[in-house]
């Protein structure tokens, strides 16, 4: 969308008066890699598999080839870091959770109100279950029309981002999608997930900045 030439404080000037900079953030033409721990290496897919847990009507485990024939979604997205970078634009392709639910491939109990996203080595984060349904949240398999890189969360991770002209939608910082993501656990209440049991803000909207916080010390 935005000219080429542009240099990256001419792109950010740009967004910045299209109301698409959140405060406090800047543009980043690179992509950052961000995590606590080591990659996953996947060798192949073959022990890989998605689990759908806790308060739904019937738990699901789908290995890679059964999440693959999936309904599949493509996405444009602006996506905001707590450490301050926003990258515009970004392309992801993968599984909607409101088409899985949509079409029954997800059925969540009245009572579930939250998802925990469980990724490898026990790296959690927790949303709002109607907020995961949002169109602005993807489980994505490809940025940019490749297979995500090994960093960037190979084979799934969950992406969550803004709308270009949809600045009113509800947003999250980017650490709110779990790269290497396994399993999705319906609950009733909520539970603080990796960075937001270290002092990272529970509910994370970068408009209202939102970066540190609530469950400091936990
Ligand atoms: N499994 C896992 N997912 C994670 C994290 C992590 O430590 N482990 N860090 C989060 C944070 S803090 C950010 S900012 C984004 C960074 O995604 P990126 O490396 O693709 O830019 O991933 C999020 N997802
Ligand atoms: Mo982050």
């Amino acid at each position: 969308m935005f000219k080429k030439f542009l240099n990256r404080r001419e792109q950010e000037e740009a967004v910045r008066s299209m109301n698409r900079l959140p405060p406090g953030q800047s543009l980043t033409q690179k992509f950052p890699v961000l995590h606590y721990g080591p990659t996953p290496q996947y060798p192949d897919l073959s022990h890989w598999s998605l689990r759908i847990f806790g308060l739904v009507e019937e738990e699901k485990v789908w290995r890679w080839d059964e999440f693959m024939a999936l309904p599949r979604t493509q996405v444009l997205m602006d996506i905001h870091c707590v450490t301050r970078w926003s990258k515009f634009d970004t392309l992801w392709e993968g599984v909607s959770l409101k088409t899985l639910v949509d079409e029954g491939l997800v059925r969540p109990r009245p009572e579930a109100r939250h998802i925990i996203q469980h990724c490898e080595y026990g790296y959690t984060t927790n949303t709002p279950l109607d907020f995961l349904l949002a169109d602005n949240v993807l489980l994505a398999t490809h940025f940019d029309g490749q297979p995500l890189e090994p960093d960037h969360g190979y084979p799934l991770r969950v992406v969550v981002g803004s709308f270009a002209d949809r600045r009113e939608q509800e947003s999250k910082y980017f650490w709110k999608g779990g790269k290497w993501l396994r399993a999705l656990e319906f609950r009733a209440e909520d539970q603080p997930g990796f960075w937001e049991r270290n002092g990272y803000h529970n509910n994370a909207d970068p408009w209202t900045e939102e970066r540190f916080g609530r469950w400091g010390g936990y």
